[in-house]
């Protein structure tokens, strides 16, 4: 368990919101319900007042209190094994929210820190990926570890812990990195222990990466594709509809019920039932695969070179050939990464629209660029290989009215699709809200790349948008309203990093 630093934090504490009859899904307390049903309506009726009113409650704490709201998020979603991606939506671990979690962690404790990442690589496959999610001893979730079958069905999966199938972003190189960092201001404990999670990480990471590369990327394009939007974090972005449309479920999916709609009643913050029968009819694609990488690259209907995920793959391999130099890992594997990353940089700043300057996905069955206008469009500022000229245009467009400087917004935060495209959808998911996480993501590649004082802007608003303290999983951009899971354990961490930042 987390040993924290306080032990009176000055916002309402997780176990005492629930214990007054919040639901930790939903983070309402039960009175307010009327009022914001009322809101809800008026708001769906088009009434600029209820937005209006919605704005003036939004109450806002400091960074003090923030950090100590935070810190106890974490410890309260803490399971002794794991701290779970969120109380009640999502009760076990989840790859890239491990990682961005971990960050957090060394705040209160490095050593916690590095447990977290030591569980998720307990639950690496043999053949080097790092599954989804690693599921804990409860239930809760589906789709659960039996709809999966991996155990069974595939000669890599572990047969404990239990995970999923497909893998999510490459952040953690990145969060090894940050947490070195953390542990070298500490104490000389912390940093031993920061230093000795980075040699006892470095040859999983690498094999995770080579994985990425051999599988994902067999024929050394640069581009990282994913075999499922769950893959991609983003797993509902406009970015996939397309690709979706060739994900035709058989008749012979299993049938299922979810649970994600009990636990979030407002059905328009959730992917759809047909985007549903899409993500569990590519489980049972990748089922008769027997999860074999090579022969799910060949058959599975979705397969989309994926150009965040690649811009995530180029820095991560940059951050890791760093440490693997510093710690005097294979020089072999250290050259691999940095060719690894290099070409993915040049793949993603190759793939940018000559007009909107926008990088772009690639649809690998249909041989197609997506041109639609989203967040992940900013993937060269997360990688770099612009030139400078490119660069600056692109960061003035993140920053812009377009996107995060659009004057409807509470705070300048970048929504994940811009309010003026046609497929915004401010409550839905990642079709517009704004999601705190990849804010940092943002933030802490600005500050890589030098571009301080917009790193600086995003930890400042992104601070202002969460300061109702429900540490929510996504925020609707016009009104700051908190959406999905509440208490959420990476937007905790990374407010956490960003309160305690230096
Ligand atoms: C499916 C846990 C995860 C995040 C993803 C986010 C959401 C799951 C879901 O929650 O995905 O993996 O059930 O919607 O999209 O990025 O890792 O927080």
């Amino acid at each position: 368990m987390i040993a924290g630093p306080s032990d009176q934090p000055a916002l309402l504490s997780a176990r005492s919101r629930q214990e007054r009859g919040a639901d930790p899904a939903i983070g309402r307390p039960h009175g307010a319900a009327t009022t914001i049903d009322a809101l809800d309506a008026a708001e769906a009726a088009g009434s600029p007042a209820a937005r209006i009113v919605r704005r003036a409650f939004r109450r806002t704490y400091d960074v003090t209190d923030l950090a100590m709201g935070a810190a106890d998020v974490l410890r309260s979603n803490d399971i002794g094994t794991m701290v779970t991606a969120a109380p009640a939506l999502y009760p076990h671990m989840w790859s890239w929210d491990a990682a961005f979690i971990s960050i957090g962690l060394a705040h209160l404790g490095v050593d916690r820190a590095g447990q977290e990442i030591r569980t998720l690589l307990a639950a690496q496959w043999a053949d080097g990926m790092i599954p989804h999610i690693v599921y804990g001893d409860r239930g809760g979730y589906f789709p659960g570890p039996g709809r999966w079958g991996t155990a069974e069905l595939s000669a890599s999966a572990p047969q404990a812990p239990l995970t999923s199938g497909i893998c999510q972003p490459p952040v953690h190189a990145i969060a090894v990195g940050r947490i070195l960092e953390v542990a070298r201001r500490g104490s000389a404990e912390d940093r031993a222990a920061g230093e000795q999670l980075v040699r006892d990480s470095w040859d999983a990471l690498y094999r995770w990466h080579a994985w990425l590369s051999q599988y994902r990327d067999p024929d050394g394009t640069g581009l990282i594709a994913v075999v499922h939007g769950w893959e991609s974090g983003m797993d509902n972005s406009p970015r996939w509809d397309q690709p979706y449309t060739a994900v035709v479920p058989g008749p012979d999916l299993p049938p299922y019920v979810r649970l994600d709609r009990e636990l979030v009643r407002d059905g328009a913050e959730r992917p759809t039932d047909l985007e549903y029968d899409r993500y569990l009819w590519l489980i049972e694609e990748m089922r008769r695969a027997s999860y074999d990488p090579v022969k799910v690259y060949d058959t599975c209907s979705f397969l989309v070179a994926d150009v965040f995920v690649s811009a995530i793959f180029a820095v991560a391999s940059d951050v890791l050939a760093d440490l693997g130099e510093e710690f005097g890992q294979p020089a072999a594997h250290v050259a691999e990464l940095r060719t690894w990353a290099a070409r993915s940089r040049a793949a993603v700043a190759a793939s940018c629209h000559p007009e909107t300057g926008l990088a772009r996905d690639f649809d690998r069955r249909t041989g197609q660029w997506i041109d639609v206008e989203t967040l992940a469009g900013f993937a060269p500022l997360i990688c770099g290989g612009l030139d400078a000229d490119a660069e600056r245009a692109l960061l003035a467009t993140l920053h812009g009215p377009r996107w995060a400087g659009h004057p409807e917004l509470v705070a300048k935060v970048p929504p994940t699709v811009s309010p003026d495209s046609a497929g915004f959808k401010s409550r839905e998911y990642w079709r517009g809200p704004q999601w705190p996480v990849v804010s940092w993501l943002f933030g802490w590649a600005h500050a890589r790349h030098g571009h301080t004082a917009a790193a600086a802007t995003l930890r400042t608003e992104t601070l202002k948008l969460v300061g109702d303290g429900a540490f929510s999983e996504y925020y609707e951009p016009v009104t700051g309203e908190a959406l999905g899971s509440r208490m959420q354990s990476w937007t905790a961490a990374v407010i956490l990093d960003w309160c305690t930042a230096r």
